[in-house]
């Protein structure tokens, strides 16, 4: 039987449109800049996210530590939102790559305010490391793939730059925080001097992020790519899928928000779960207010019916819907949930 994996929207395969565009792509040595395929990802992405220029990377995880060592000096302090996947999950290549000194703001639901962010600010004294850069995330992960509110982004981004700072944002989802809020991509990158956005999430590109910025930033990220080892050369067959992701794949997220919400309307509706109220994308948290259910075990349960989901806490776990996810699945993930707790409760 097939499995449904809900663990990520990075599982997702390259679709069948994407496997023949690869087959068929034009390529070249994109070190020199000669890759038709990358150069055509690259000028459109640019021109999506209304900025100069844009760069092709492996990961986000590059596409963000690029983005840090590009916009700052080593010893420079950074100041990130305090769930921010920056902060938890790029293995501290802030500090031990970018030579970083990372100083986190907590948020609500992924967000902190521009009051915040003044307050955190401070005065210029020998003592303190210069600061120098401020990073935000949307969608926000690990808040369950919150929507940043664009007023507030907005005025943090007045704040910053009236206190000379640069700021990043971290939009490996932007496209589906577009697709949730009615707001165009150019838009919510607008506040931003740097995005770095991924292709192969639920875009479903099999490798690639994109970083844009304006001409100069983007050609100090070439040579950090460079440095980092993360020159490509044909790398066009990867291009090929990305352009795919752009122009197809980008156009059926709200599908996946809508099965989000109804596996978390049809969970939270069994007793001892619960979820948000709102699902705002395709991340769905479910809390298990079960004492006698581990989220370890309900994972268990769930792989003998093949469905695939990792704990993210003792009573946590993580959802994600994306396009390989159909209704049926959703109907499916629910009923055999309600088994589980019929067999709990015998
Ligand atoms: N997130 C992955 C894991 O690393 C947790 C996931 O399954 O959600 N920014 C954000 C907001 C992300 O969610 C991720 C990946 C990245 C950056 C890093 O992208 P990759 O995995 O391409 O390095």
């Amino acid at each position: 039987m097939r499995k449904i994996d809900l663990r990520s929207d990075t599982v997702t395969h390259p679709t069948e449109r994407m496997r023949e565009l690869m087959s068929q792509a034009s390529v070249g040595d994109d070190v020199y800049q000669e890759d038709p395929t990358v150069n055509q990802l690259e000028s459109e992405a640019a021109a999506l996210l209304g900025k100069e220029a844009a760069l092709f990377i492996s990961s986000g995880t590059m596409g963000n530590l690029l983005a840090l060592m590009s916009h700052t000096q080593p010893g420079d302090e950074v100041i990130l939102e305090a769930e921010s996947h920056i902060y938890h999950y790029e293995v501290g290549g802030i500090s031990r790559i970018a030579g970083l000194i990372p100083r986190v703001i907590p948020g609500k639901r992924g967000m902190f305010t521009a009051e915040e962010l003044r307050q955190t600010l401070r005065p210029a004294d020998i003592h303190y490391p210069q600061t120098s850069l401020v990073c935000l995330e949307n969608t926000h992960n690990r808040s369950g793939g919150q929507v940043l509110p664009q007023k507030e982004v907005i005025r943090v981004a007045d704040t910053a730059r009236e206190a000379g700072l640069k700021l990043h944002l971290d939009g490996a989802r932007i496209f589906n925080a577009a697709a949730a809020s009615g707001v165009p991509v150019q838009n919510l990158a607008e506040p931003f001097d740097s995005v770095m956005f991924c292709l192969s999430k639920g875009l479903a590109a099999p490798v690639g992020s994109v970083l844009v910025g304006s001409e100069e930033f983007i050609a100090r990220a070439r040579k950090f790519r460079k440095m980092l080892g993360g020159g490509m050369r044909q790398a066009g067959i990867l291009a090929a899928a990305g352009l795919e992701s752009i122009h197809v794949m980008t156009k059926r997220l709200a599908d996946d928000h809508r099965r989000a919400q109804r596996l978390a309307d049809g969970l939270s509706a069994l007793p001892g779960f619960r979820t948000a109220a709102e699902v705002q994308t395709n991340i769905v948290m479910l809390d298990i207010t079960n004492p006698d259910l581990t989220a370890q075990q309900l994972v268990k349960f769930w792989a003998e019916a093949d469905i695939v989901a990792v704990p993210r806490s003792e009573y946590g776990v993580r959802l994600v819907t994306h396009y390989q996810i159909t209704d049926n699945d959703i109907d499916y993930v629910i009923s055999e949930t309600k088994k589980i707790v019929e067999q709990l409760s015998k």
